[in-house]
């Protein structure tokens, strides 16, 4: 999935920012040591083999990216909050765009006064939309966007009001899973993104969606 998604990026001529998740590198170490994204306790190994794995898997993708011909400029989501606030924050990322950079960035472990907890791609999308006002934001799933119940019919649109009405199950990853990311692109969308939820096994979808077409997926926008 990473290849193919970064040679559309690479092909796009967008300007783009990456995010990634824990996938099968996060979220099973993180669950293992009782790490989500709820505050808690728990073991410094745990704490240290969570963030080890993600630095492990952002390697790899930003390998995977140079391979495609992108220039990947990777930073914790911490490195961002050092920077000052959203404005220095937004001018950093914007004067790396600028120089022919991709951004990229992950979830990750952070400490909390009572204990630790994870901060999910999801939690950082929200928090860089804020920042850079982007016209679009899309989410690479492993599955073609939102479902109507438990069919496998794919709601075209969805506002934030109605995604505020809906019943989504929690899911079992560490972070929240389907309603953490719809409570993410809600947020995303009320402040005037385009929100789009697209297969990441489907490049051309993919592609159409990073480009502002129509695509197979949702589109979340108020
Ligand atoms: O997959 C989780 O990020 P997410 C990151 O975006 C860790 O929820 C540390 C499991």
């Amino acid at each position: 999935m990473v290849s193919a998604l970064s040679e559309e990026i690479a092909s796009s001529d967008q300007k783009v920012v990456v995010v990634h998740g824990g996938g099968s590198f996060g979220h099973s170490v993180a669950r293992q040591h009782g790490l989500s994204s709820e505050v808690g306790e728990a073991p410094a190994v745990g704490v240290a083999q969570t963030r080890g794995a993600m630095y492990e898997l952002n390697r790899l993708v930003c390998k995977t990216m140079m391979e495609y011909k992108l220039s990947p400029y990777p930073f914790s989501p911490f490195d961002a909050v050092s920077r000052g606030g959203a404005t220095a924050v937004a001018s950093w990322l914007r004067g790396l765009l600028k120089e022919g950079l991709t951004p990229v960035t992950f979830g990750d472990v952070s400490l909390a006064p009572s204990g630790f907890k994870v901060i999910s791609g999801d939690f950082i999308m929200q928090e860089l939309a804020k920042m850079l006002e982007p016209e679009r934001s899309v989410f690479a799933l492993d599955v073609d966007g939102v479902y109507e119940g438990n069919t496998r019919v794919i709601i075209p649109e969805l506002t934030p009001s109605k995604i505020r009405r809906m019943k989504v199950p929690e899911g079992d990853d560490a972070t929240g899973g389907m309603k953490a990311k719809l409570d993410a692109a809600a947020k995303i969308a009320a402040e005037g993104s385009r929100v789009c939820f697209v297969s990441g096994y489907r490049r051309n979808e993919f592609s159409k969606a990073l480009k502002g077409l129509d695509f197979y997926g949702t589109v979340i926008r108020s």
